[in-house]
Order: structure tokens, then sequence, then C-alpha cells
């Protein structure tokens, strides 16, 4: 299929009269127009225009062994041929998702041997708050309903998904979040942290959660619920203890513990997941991007044992299911994507070569007038502009200035993301130190142009 016969605006005028986009201002957008995405390979995608874009973002913080993998079409194309779909429903089962499960209890954290799987993020959370309700309901604590996330938190874009997550913006439409979601403090030090040592913050911020508990009282919280490193949020980076903390916290309130591992799982933070870079055994975790490297959609939930025991044991038929859940044809993608992981040695690359690189490049940063900090983890980079360094003063409104930097990396053949007023980075894990090197000099011209549009702006 060749869809090479239209030039730039025909496409931008058929998207504005016909697509409605994901998290978009469509007004701001038909104005504009989009940037139309037609090829990638390694790190760079290749707009109509045939610009070459450095892709800091990996898509979006999924496309973890880089574009372009024929491997993974391959694989693709045999499934396909060899069989395109079948479900799971009816004591069936398909050969990939049976394989794709044994993999996975092999690389998951501790514990966690059962896996059960949807096309999204937010299908896994959806599924995470019923299987979580339904596993207190069969132990006969049928109050335990309520899940404990942070401001901030993204879990996803569906009702319950977006109730677990903690944007003010998201929970403005729709009327979230549903009863029986709470958000605390989360561990974002530069924002939260007054004059307190860091030490200190991360014992205030688990204080809160533990103030959360004993308010809605332990025998009505079902579970908490936290991504490793928030990534939509800001990459906002925990204190070392945090997580450590938290998981004390569990224990003692019998609270289940439930990671997001959609973004730092599969290699991100130089560990298969987050749970191991923090070294924290979680009840339940969620996946997805990483596992196919975002070629296909797919995403799942690892629940442990001692959850999975109850719930097979006593549960009954769980009456939960899509009808994409292990499809053949993903689940090939992601065991191939899993090898190559594995066999090219890619996180270990990124822990002991790569992160500490880009890191350390990015953190020259902090020298830029308008840069107050720079923080980061793996592959995940999170850079603070602010109006005032000394005073950690933030730009009001909040995200003009992002939005302002954004462009200006756009227009330098650089992709970032920006967060309010942050810039982020989650690039491929294959990137190389070259890449990198590009993008500090993209991004350093990006940054200079930005503090000259500031200057100009009376904010
Ligand atoms: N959990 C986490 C931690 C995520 O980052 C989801 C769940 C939901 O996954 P799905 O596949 O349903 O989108 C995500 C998704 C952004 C952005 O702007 C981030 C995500 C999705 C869309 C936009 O940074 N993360």
């Amino acid at each position: 299929m060749h869809l090479s016969n239209r030039n730039t605006s025909q496409w931008q005028k058929i998207d504005s009269d016909h697509h409605l986009h994901p998290f978009t201002d469509y007004k701001d957008l038909n104005n504009t127009g989009s940037k139309i995405i037609v090829s990638a390979k390694g790190t760079y995608v290749t707009d109509s225009e045939n610009n070459k874009l450095l892709d800091m973002m990996a898509g979006l913080w999924c496309v973890n062994i880089g574009y372009g993998r024929k491997e993974l079409s391959e694989v693709a194309k045999q499934q396909m041929d060899l069989l395109p779909y079948y479900n799971s429903f009816f004591k069936t089962a398909t050969t990939p998702s049976v394989e794709l499960s044994r993999i996975l209890s092999d690389i998951t954290p501790k514990g966690i041997n059962k896996f059960f799987y949807g096309s999204s993020g937010s299908e896994s959370n959806d599924t995470l708050v019923r299987l979580v309700r339904r596993y207190w309901d069969i132990l006969g604590k049928k109050n335990k309903k309520t899940f404990i996330s942070r401001t901030y938190a993204y879990h996803g874009s569906t009702m319950a998904s977006a109730s677990l997550g903690g944007m003010q913006a998201m929970h403005g439409q729709g009327d979230l979040p549903l009863p029986g979601f709470v958000h605390v403090t989360p561990p974002y030090y530069y924002k939260f942290g007054k004059n307190m040592s860091e030490s200190e913050f991360c014992n205030y911020a688990v204080s809160e959660v533990e103030k959360k508990i004993n308010e809605i009282g332990p025998d009505n919280i079902a579970a908490f619920i936290g991504e490793p490193i928030q990534g939509a949020g800001g990459v906002i980076i925990p204190p070392p203890n945090y997580w450590q903390l938290i998981q004390k916290l569990c224990k003692k309130y019998e609270i289940l513990l439930c990671v997001d591992e959609v973004i730092c799982g599969f290699g991100r933070t130089g560990e298969w997941f987050g749970s191991q870079f923090y070294n924290i055994e979680p009840d339940i975790i969620t996946f997805a991007k990483g596992i196919t490297s975002g070629y296909l959609p797919l995403s799942g939930i690892g629940i442990s044992d001692q959850v999975s025991n109850i719930i097979i044991d006593r549960g009954g038929e769980f009456y939960h299911g899509y009808t994409y859940s292990g499809h053949p044809v993903p689940c090939a993608v992601a065991i191939e994507n899993i090898r190559i992981l594995k066999e090219e040695k890619i996180i270990e690359n990124v822990k002991n070569n790569i992160a500490p690189y880009l890191q350390k490049r990015m953190k020259e940063f902090e020298n830029h007038p308008l840069v107050g900090e720079v923080r980061g983890q793996g592959l995940l980079v999170g850079v603070e502009l602010v109006k005032n360094k000394k005073q950690k003063e933030f730009f009001e409104p909040t995200g003009k200035v992002g939005n302002i930097c954004r462009d200006h990396c756009m227009n330098n053949n650089l992709i970032m993301r920006a967060v309010r007023d942050g810039m982020m980075c989650s690039p491929p894990l294959t990137i190389t130190k070259e890449d990198i090197d590009i993008c500090i000099d993209r991004f350093s011209k990006a940054l200079d142009l930005t503090a000259k549009d500031v200057n100009k702006l009376t904010i």
C-alpha cells in the first residue's frame, strides 16, 4: 500500500477534515496543520517534506529497539500467514501468547508469574482495578476498594485509568475521578521540596501516603499504584529510599503494591523493569509500549503468586477480557522484541554505557539561564525550564514556554516532549553516543532561541 500520491498540504487538509487526534486542541491544530510522518529508521523519523527528525521520545516512550527492525515485521507477517487471530476465551490458546507468558515470568520482578493481556496501557490498568477489587472481594474484605495514586500520575485515558491518574485537566473533563480513587503528593522534590533536604522530603511524601491511609481507613484501601519514575507527569525521579518506604507501608497496612511499568518496563531504567531498579517486589505490574517496541499494540498485567493463587483457587470465573487479549500477532512480535533486547545486550548497554553518557551530557544544561534542574535515570531525562533559577520560580501561565521550546526543537529537527515547562527525553534504547551529541547540539540551539523569546514575553 503506497500512500505517497498526495503532497503535504493535501494530507493536512484531509487530516483536519476527518481525523480527530488524541489530546489535541482541534481548532489550534487545524490552523497549523499536522506534521505528517512517513517513515523511520533507527532513531530518526522522516516527515512528508523529507526532514529527518531525531526522535528523542522513541515515538511515545515506546520504540525501545528503534525503528526499522525487519525481524519484527517478518515475525508479524509469518504469524499473520499462519494464524492472524484466535481468541483465548473458551478454553483455547494460541502458541505466541503461551510462549510470551513463559518468557515474561523469567524477566519480570520476582514472584510475578501469571499474565493477562490487553492492547493498551489504559486497558491493562482497567484490568488491574477490576482484578484488585475482585481479589479483596474473594477474601471477604469487601470494603477494600479505594486506590491511592499520586498527583501527575499518568495511567491512561479510559474512565478507570484516568481516575487512577492524577492529571487535573483530565479529571476536569468527564466528572473524574470516579469514586474510590484518591491522590497524594508525588515524590517531586524540585517542585514540592520547599526547604527540606531530599531525604526529609522523601519522608514527607511517604508520610502523606500514610496520612491518607489513616484518613480513609486501611480497611477501605485496596492498593497503592505508581509508576517507578513518573513519565508523562514530567520525568519525576523519586528520592532513593521512596519506593522501599512505600513498600513497607503497603505491607504494614495490608495494601497491594501495584507498579505501572508501562514506560519503565523493558529496559528504560537500565534494568528490565523499574521495580527491579528500585529493588521492590510488587504484587501486580502493568506494562505496554516497550513490550513490542510499539510495533504493534500489546499490553498486559503481571500478577504475583500470592494474588493469583487467590483469584485462581477461590475466584471462579473472572468476568473480564478483551477480544484481543493474547492476540497472537503482537505476542509473536513481543517474543522477537525481547529476543533482540536480550541477544544484543541492549539493556546492559543502556545501564553501563549509553545512559551515563546521556545523563552526563544533558546535565551540562544546568548551566543554561533557563534551566532550573536536569534530572534523569536510565534513558529518561527531564529538563525543568524556570523563570528564576535561584528562587525556583516557575513560569506563569504554565506550559507556554515549554511549548515554545518544543517548537524550536521541532524546527531544529529534534523531537522532545514538553510537560508543563519541562522538556523530556525518552529515546530508543539503541541510541548512539553520536546521536546524543547531535541532540545536545540541537537542544542547545533550541534553548537559546527559547531564552530569546522569553525575554520578549512579559511573563
Ligand atoms: N501508564 C503509563 C505509565 C503511561 O505512560 C499509560 C499507562 C496508558 O497507556 P496507553 O497505551 O493506553 O496510552 C501510559 C501512556 C505523553 C503520553 O503525552 C504518554 C502516554 C500516553 C499518551 C501520551 O507523554 N503514556
